[in-house]
């Protein structure tokens, strides 16, 4: 091959994928938000990185209660309630309210996510994989940086991932704005 035809695939190659495709795809983008326990104390932080099929969370806590806990994404942007109930409900698709449960065969929760362990210490450190949810719209899939924006939330109790309407997880403890 000459170096004028590689030049010319290459340039072919380029333009078969411009930006807004790629961004469209899932093309890195990143948010995050400071996770806080009741009266606003700082918990940590979590990052939300778009990914071509779904996003992978980043979740870095200290000052929780040792034990299992349900995480997920909660669809309103607000964390500065008293239990963090203007989270709203889980991110899902459509009006009606979501079957929750990552083992629940009937399940339409976009919000769901696996638990994570907090040690002796009451820190966190977990990575976690969703591909029921996106950062902006990619693939179709509910959009975490939306009008009303979303939280990531941590719960009392661990999901069971099967009973409604949120797995048995409990009160919310800590709270971080998705942005
Ligand atoms: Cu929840």
């Amino acid at each position: 091959m000459t170096s004028l035809n590689r030049i010319a695939i290459l340039a072919a190659a380029v333009a078969a994928v411009p930006i807004a495709a790629a961004a469209a795809q899932g093309g890195g983008m990143t948010a995050s938000g400071t996770l806080v326990g009741p009266a606003n104390a700082q918990r940590g932080t979590v990052m939300v990185t778009d990914a071509p099929t779904g996003v992978l969370v980043r979740i870095e806590a200290s000052g929780m209660t040792p034990g299992w806990h349900a995480i997920h994404f909660h669809e309103k942007g607000v964390c500065s309630d008293q239990g963090f109930k203007a989270s709203g409900a889980h991110v899902h698709r459509g009006k009606a309210a979501p079957v929750h449960g990552l083992l629940n065969p009937a399940a339409k929760d976009s919000g769901d996510l696996p638990n994570i362990y907090v040690g002796a210490d009451g820190t966190a450190q977990a990575e976690v994989f969703s591909t029921l949810v996106s950062l902006r719209g990619a693939g179709k899939r509910p959009a975490l940086a939306d009008a009303d924006g979303s939280a990531l939330v941590v719960h009392a109790n661990a999901d069971d991932y099967k009973s409604q309407p949120i797995g048995g997880a409990g009160d919310r403890i800590a709270c971080a704005v998705i942005k």
